[in-house]
């Protein structure tokens, strides 16, 4: 043993048999580990907050890691809630690291002796509790894609075969990646193959729509078209878009370069941002694209999220996502799926489409409104566990009494998820006020 380590051992060793009540023995073993390996090394996380001493003793805790060889996985700092009430402006610091299990005990006491507040956060699960995106702005911070439908590596995409499909999609992408919340929305000059894609979807769907969509989404269409923003001989351009969704519900639109995951995606929601990709389908399917392209963007859900009702069911799901547990975000995603994106609704006793997942893809809106599939009432509980489908039709439909009771469903279901703290948005400042902080 270094010379270092075997004096913090010593002290750790001395604080215990003293019964020091500062670092305290802790428990050792089983309660703090929760990824025990063979290879004899535990995994932890810690979150602390650092003594009067500030940065030298974020240094010193390093020593500790060092003197432990314990191996950093994750760092990151934050404002110290605790410091923020008390007017000050400390940060606190959460690592995941591994050690030697036979280290864990005097590791913890060591770190405790460097630092404030020390917690061992249980499981990782845990720290999402509160971690989340606490201003519009935070949003650049979305950048975690889902490569599952991705051109460039699905064999199944009708592009993956096509260099200059996956190149020019590629471009596109790019434009979000570098966007920053603030900026003009990129403006793409479509190609006319790329117009005739749009075109040929637009025709067909939109022969659909009068029978087949709901009445809030054919009169958002409408307007769309009588201002000249849509219409088959072009692409509408994401700023355009964004500035007449602005108007009627405060929804605004950001590009994004693919599939987001479900916990950025629904974060976005709760900040009345629409996600939009800005990419067009394959030529080659244009009545289908396995990931979400400008078509799906466009016409699925920019009618819908003109309704103001809607709009705010969308929100709401947002809400209820923040910091909330994997599990939750789970079921919150298979919501979204069986309303937003595949939801039927009953309209002057018939049954009417407003799911974007339907109102683009010809094929799938045919099918959900024949006799074929089996429609259930929406009831969040039984909704949000409803196994689905993301390659084939939908085995099941959820029918909407309105969007002010799916909306009411929601909120009761919301009320239900465990949280620690509960969030209200400050549209004014656009961001997230934490109320009820443990
Ligand atoms: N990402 N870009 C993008 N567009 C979506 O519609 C989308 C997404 N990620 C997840 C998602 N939709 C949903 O299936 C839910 O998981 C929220
Ligand atoms: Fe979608």
């Amino acid at each position: 043993l270094s010379g270092r380590k075997r004096s913090l051992i010593e002290d750790a060793r001395r604080d215990r048999e003293s019964g020091s009540p500062s670092p305290g023995p802790s428990r050792c073993g089983d309660s703090f580990v929760f990824e025990e390996e063979k290879s004899g090394k535990v995994t932890l996380n810690i979150l602390f907050a650092l003594k009067n001493e500030k940065n030298a003793g974020f240094f010193k805790a390093g020593k500790v890691f060092e003197t432990f060889e314990a191996k950093l996985l994750h760092l990151e700092s934050r404002p110290s809630r605790k410091s923020k009430k008390s007017g000050g402006d400390d940060l606190e610091f959460f690592m995941k690291c591994e050690v030697h299990c036979s280290d864990t005990d005097i590791f913890i006491n060591s770190i405790k002796r460097v630092a404030d507040d020390v917690r061992i956060v249980q499981e990782e699960k845990n720290i999402s509790f509160q971690l989340f995106y606490n201003k519009i702005s935070d949003l650049d911070k979305c950048n975690h894609l889902i490569t599952k439908y991705d051109p460039d590596l699905d064999q199944d995409h009708p592009g993956f075969s096509d260099p200059e499909y996956r190149k020019r999609r590629g471009i596109i992408s790019e434009l979000a990646f570098k966007y920053k919340h603030g900026d003009p929305l990129p403006v793409v000059e479509y190609t006319p193959e790329e117009i005739d894609t749009w075109r040929e979807v637009y025709r067909t769907l939109g022969g659909l729509y009068p029978t087949h969509a709901c009445r809030q989404f054919l009169e958002a269409l409408g307007q769309l078209e009588s201002e000249c923003l849509y219409g088959e001989d072009k692409i509408p351009q994401l700023g355009e878009v964004s500035a007449f969704l602005k108007e009627r519900t405060g929804f605004q639109l950001r590009p994004v370069a693919g599939l987001l995951s479900a916990r950025d995606f629904l974060a976005s929601l709760a900040f009345r941002v629409f996600q939009c990709t800005q990419y067009i389908r394959h030529p080659s399917a244009p009545m289908h694209s396995p990931e979400p392209d400008c078509c799906h963007e466009l016409l699925g859900h920019i009618p819908m999220l003109a309704d103001k009702e809607f709009a705010q069911f969308s929100q709401e799901i947002g809400l209820a996502s923040l910091g909330a547990l994997d599990e939750d975000i789970e079921k919150l995603s298979t919501l979204y799926w069986f309303t937003v994106e595949f939801g039927l609704c009953k309209q002057n006793g018939t049954v009417k489409a407003y799911g974007a997942g339907l109102l683009s893809s010809y094929g799938e809106l045919l099918y959900a409104l024949s006799n074929e599939p089996q429609y259930k009432p929406f009831n969040p509980i039984e909704t949000a566990v409803q196994p689905y489908q993301d390659q084939s039709y939908q085995p099941v439909y959820f029918v909407s009494e309105s969007f002010e009771d799916t909306k009411h469903k929601l909120r009761q279901y919301s009320s239900t998820i465990q949280k620690p703290f509960s969030i209200r948005y400050d549209p004014y400042t656009c961001s997230m006020e934490v109320l009820d902080e443990p």
